[in-house]
C-alpha cells in the first residue's frame, strides 16, 4: 500500500519538533548566526526532549526511531535554523557506521556515551585533498602491537570542535584504493587535535572544524566492521543519512516559502498586495511544488530504509532534489522580498544562505547526479540489501 499517513505517534512526535523550533530555536536563530554562537544550551534541552539520537536503537539506551520517524522530525527542526539542526543530527552521522558494523563492545560503549548525556561525536571522512573522491584519503592507521597508530587530518567536521568521540577514515593498504580503507572510533581524549573553527557562509552556528591526528594510538578493538571494508561501510552510511539531510532541505524551503508567502501578502506595489500578481503568485506555487515534491522524495528514501531495502537511488534522488529546491526556493523568496531580501534585518537572507551547504556537504548535487546515474547505467541494488554485513 502506497500511503504517507503519519501515524498518530508521529504526528505528535511532529509537533513537539514544531513546538520546539518555534519557542527554542527561531528565537535565537538569527543571533546565532550573526556571531556563530555555539548553541549548546539548545543541545542539552533538545536532548532531554528525545529530539537528538532519535535513530539510537533501544538495546544501547535511545528511542529506536524509523529512519522517516527521524527526517519528520529534522524538517521541523531545520524550520527552526538548520545551523542548529546540523548541529542535533550530526550524532546520526557518525553512529551510523558503528551501528552498521561495530562489535557489540564498541556500540555498548559508545552509542550508550549519547545515551546517557548529551555528548557529540563526529563523522570523520573528508580531508583537504579527499572530498568528493574519498579514495584518495592521505589518513593512515598502521597496528603497532596492541594498538592501532593513526596520523593524518581531517577537514569541515561537523561539530569537530565539541566532539566526544570521532568516526575515521583510514587508509590501511595504501596500495589498495578503495578496497584499503578502514573505520575506527578514535576517543577525543587519545589525543585528537582541533585545529581550526571554520568562518561559514551559512548554517554559522554549526561547528565545523580541522581535526588532527598525530601519531594518535587506539586499542586495536576500535576497528569498526572489517579490516579494508570502511569505504562500503561510508557509503552505506550516507544511504541512510542523505534522507535526513533531504529533509532539513525541506524544512529550510518550507521556512523560506512561508516568509514569502506572509510577505507578499502585505507588501503593496501598484496599489496591491504583491501576493495579486501572477509574477508573484507563479514563484510561490513553484516553492510550494518542490517543498512537496523534496518530502515525498525524502519520505520515499526514508521508507525504504525501514522496510530493510537498499535506497541508494532514492537517497540520492532525494538528496539531490531537496537541496536543489532549497536553493531555488530560498533564493526566490529573496526575490519576493525585492531589495528587502538582500538585507540582513529580513529573515530570507539567512535562509538562502544556509541552503547553499546543503547542496555541499553528505555528497556534493554533482556527485548525487553521479550516483544516480551509475545506479542506472549500473544497477547494484539487487547485490545488496541494506542491512547487509559489511
Ligand atoms: N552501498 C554499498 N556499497 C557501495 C555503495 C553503497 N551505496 N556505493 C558504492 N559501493 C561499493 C561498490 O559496490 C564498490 O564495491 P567493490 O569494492 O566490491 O567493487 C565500491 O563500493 C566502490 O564503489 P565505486 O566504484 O562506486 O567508488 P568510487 O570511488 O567511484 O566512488 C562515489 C563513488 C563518488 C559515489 C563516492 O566516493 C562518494 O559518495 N563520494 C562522495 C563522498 C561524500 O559524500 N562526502 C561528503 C562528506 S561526508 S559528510
Amino acid at each position: 500500500m502506497v500511503d504517507f499517513t503519519l501515524t498518530d505517534e508521529q504526528r505528535n512526535m511532529r509537533e513537539l519538533a514544531h513546538d520546539f523550533a518555534e519557542k527554542e530555536i527561531r528565537p535565537v536563530a538569527w543571533d546565532y548566526d550573526k556571531d556563530g554562537t555555539w548553541p549548546q544550551e539548545i543541545i542539552d534541552k533538545a536532548w532531554e526532549l528525545g529530539l537528538m539520537n532519535g535513530h539510537l536503537p533501544e538495546e544501547y539506551g535511545g528511542p529506536g526511531l524509523t529512519y522517516l520517524d527521524g527526517c519528520v522530525i529534522e524538517e521541523e527542526i531545520a524550520w527552526g535554523c538548520s545551523g542548529i539542526g546540523t548541529s542535533l543530527s550530526c550524532n546520526g552521522l557518525a553512529t551510523a557506521p558503528i551501528a552498521l558494523a561495530a562489535s557489540e563492545e564498541l556500540k555498548k560503549e559508545y552509542l550508550g556515551r549519547l545515551s546517557e548525556a548529551p555528548l557529540l561525536a563526529s563523522f570523520c571522512l573528508t580531508e583537504p585533498d579527499a572530498g568528493s573522491d574519498v579514495s584518495g584519503m592521505k589518513t593512515n592507521a598502521v597496528r603497532k602491537g596492541d594498538k592501532w597508530v593513526i596520523n593524518g587530518s581531517k577537514c569541515f567536521i561537523t561539530n569537530g570542535s565539541y566532539a566526544n568521540w570521532y568516526t575515521v577514515y583510514a587508509k590501511t593498504d595504501k596500495e589498495a584504493g578503495h578496497r584499503g580503507i578502514s573505520c575506527f572510533i578514535v576517543p577525543r581524549d587519545a589525543g585528537v587535535i582541533v585545529d581550526k573553527k571554520e568562518d561559514k557562509m551559512g548554517q554559522r552556528a554549526s561547528n565545523t572544524a580541522t581535526v588532527s591526528f598525530n601519531d594518535v594510538e587506539i586499542p586495536l578493538n576500535h576497528l569498526v566492521g572489517e579490516e579494508n571494508k570502511g569505504f562500503k561501510i561510508a557509503m552505506m552510511t550516507l544511504d541512510r543519512t542523505r534522507p535526513g539531510v533531504a529533509a532539513m532541505a525541506t524544512g529550510v524551503a518550507r521556512a523560506a516559502m512561508e516568509f514569502a508567502v506572509e510577505y507578499s501578502k502585505q507588501r503593496v506595489q501598484f496599489g496591491v498586495p504583491i501576493a495579486m500578481h501572477q509574477a508573484i503568485q507563479f514563484m510561490i506555487a513553484d516553492m510550494s511544488t518542490k517543498v512537496h515534491m523534496s518530502r515525498l522524495a525524502t519520505w520515499n528514501s526514508a521508507v525504504l530504509l525501514d522496510q530493510g531495502k537498499r535506497n541508494t537511488l532514492e537517497s540520492s534522488h532525494a538528496k539531490r532534489f531537496s537541496a536543489d529546491s532549497a536553493m531555488e526556493v530560498t533564493t526566490d523568496a529573496v526575490q519576493v522580498y525585492g531589495g528587502y531580501g538582500f538585507i540582513k534585518d529580513y529573515p530570507v537572507e539567512k535562509l538562502m544562505r544556509d541552503a547553499k551547504i546543503l547542496q555541499l556537504y553528505e555528497g556534493t548535487a554533482q556527485i548525487q547526479r553521479l550516483v544516480i546515474a551509475r545506479e542506472i547505467l549500473l544497477p547494484r541494488r539487487a547485490e545488496a540489501p541494506a542491512a547487509a554485513a559489511v
